[in-house]
């Protein structure tokens, strides 16, 4: 997802978002409603339908629950009790049955703070392995004993890849069992990324080894990515009636894995957040060696555009943000060249993926413009690839550069976890560094305000002989 909406584009952002609650408007014919509407039912069908590939064995040792402080007003960080949720049900006597017919169709909403380390609850150090899928179409080939070999040869960078894996599935099933209305985000992602280094085993502060591959997104609304509370937001709340994208990301010796989901707290806008989660399964059931990254992007486009949703008496098709994009992963890399198109016409015509490689495909739907531009203030930074000391004179600036260095090489880092390693008031260097062209900012990425923005996002690996999707799990 380049930011390189510039300048240009801010200009031309729109006030508000209704532009599509008049298909006419909107250029959409009756014939194309119904052809979308057609393929919408389609895709419910089959992301009903049971899946054809290995139960996930998500479930390692039993995580004990650590309980953090919560703060005033706030609903608690710890987890909520059976005898919490009777108490809740018993005040609400006028439902009471409605409130015991709901608890019971409703899955449980409570998980611990995942703590025990990973190679403690796997003592054999061999991870679970992801989703596999079979290539299809034209990637489909037969599995040679070439093709094996090459498998063999990838075994120690995969059981990274899952261990990392195991780490993402683990906090974010306690970030969607706690995320919810009134929940304040920075005690969130601070909760949330002392547990993937607890559990993934990070040596103390430093990410270099194993631990987070960058700052935990909770993007709210119209804010489509990179959104991380700085120190000074400790107050940001999720709102009723938001949507929130949290996009985490962990490692294990430089193997990255990119996942994010959404959750919408108003149920209007349960379709944007299916829109975006079928679109990533489509991207990534398209997936292959071979496979033309502008013809995955075209599908993504369709399935996002068959999907409407009714918000506050408006209705919008959603269209895909189409200035975002999926990106090829690799060592100590989050963005490795390539990037996978979420739209027709909008990237390189002629990209193939290739065997071997390490995606992260990430769609995103809006009720918006569908398109980004950088606004707000910037949380999240990555070191560039070979900075040069020449015009960095001060050395307050060179010794947050080294800093850097020593604790994220190319990761990306946010301001919170400069403070927390003792870098007080760093932002005067950070902003000498970010001049010098020695770091980069990756501000907030926005579509039109009081618009909604869904994403989903996975992880898989081109294996010689499948398609492993890393970072799946029994929740997308
Ligand atoms: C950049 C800086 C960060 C990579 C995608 C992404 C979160 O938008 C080519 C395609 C963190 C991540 C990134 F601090 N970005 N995935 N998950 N953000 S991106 C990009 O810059 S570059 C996408
Ligand atoms: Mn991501
Ligand atoms: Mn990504």
């Amino acid at each position: 997802m380049e930011a390189g909406a510039a300048a240009e584009e801010k200009k031309a952002v729109e006030p508000v978002a209704p532009q599509n609650a008049d298909e006419e408007a909107e250029g959409v014919s009756a014939a194309e409603k119904k052809r979308l509407k057609k393929l919408r039912q389609k895709q419910k069908k089959e992301s009903e339908a049971p899946a054809q590939s290995e139960a996930l064995p998500t479930d390692g040792a039993a995580s004990a629950a650590v309980p953090v402080t919560a703060a005033a007003a706030a609903p608690s960080l710890t987890p909520k009790t059976e005898a919490d949720e009777d108490q809740e049900e018993a005040g609400d006597d006028a439902h009471a049955g409605e409130a015991k017919k709901k608890k019971k169709n409703k899955k449980k909403k409570t998980a611990p703070l995942p703590s025990v380390p990973l190679s403690k609850q796997f003592p054999t150090l061999q991870f679970p392995m992801g989703r596999i899928e079979e290539y299809s179409g034209d990637a489909r080939r037969p599995i040679t004993e070439e093709a094996r070999e090459r498998d063999r040869l990838n075994e120690g960078m995969l059981n990274d890849l899952r261990k990392a894996a195991e780490a993402h599935r683990q906090v974010r099933r306690w970030a969607r069992a706690t995320c919810r209305p009134g929940v304040k985000l920075f005690e969130f992602v601070e909760t949330l990324e002392n547990s993937i280094r607890t559990i993934i085993e990070s040596q103390g502060l430093s990410h270099i080894e194993a631990g987070i591959a960058f700052p935990t997104g909770v993007s709210l609304n119209h804010v489509a990515a990179h959104f991380t509370p700085n120190p000074g937001d400790e107050n940001v709340t999720v709102g009723e009636g938001d949507v929130i994208k949290i996009d985490i990301g962990t490692h294990v010796h430089g193997r990255i894995v990119d996942s994010a989901f959404s959750m919408s707290f108003n149920p209007e806008l349960d379709p944007l957040v299916e829109a975006s989660r079928e679109a990533t399964n489509t991207g990534v059931r398209l997936a292959g060696p071979d496979a033309l990254l502008r013809d995955i992007g075209a599908e993504i486009e369709e399935v996002i555009k068959s999907y409407e949703v009714t918000v506050g008496g408006k209705t919008f098709q959603c269209k895909p943000i189409r200035n975002l994009n999926g990106h090829l992963l690799g060592p100590y890399t989050i963005h490795a060249g390539k990037s996978v198109p979420i739209a027709a016409e909008s990237g390189d015509t002629t990209t193939r993926m290739e065997e071997g490689e390490l995606y992260a495909i990430e769609t995103f739907a809006s009720t918006g413009r569908g398109l980004v531009v950088d606004d707000g203030e910037c949380s999240h930074y990555m070191m560039a690839p070979n900075p040069s000391l020449a015009n960095i004179r001060n050395p307050k600036a060179r010794h947050l550069l080294a800093h850097i260095q020593q604790n994220y090489e190319t990761l990306a880092f946010c301001n919170r976890w400069l403070d927390t390693a003792g870098e007080t008031r760093h932002q005067l260097q950070l902003r000498a560094l970010i001049e010098a062209r020695a770091v980069n900012p990756y501000p907030p990425l926005v579509d039109t305000r009081g618009s909604y923005v869904s994403q989903h996002e996975q992880t898989f690996l081109l294996r010689p002989t499948c398609k492993e999707i890393i970072s799946a799990g029994d929740d997308y």
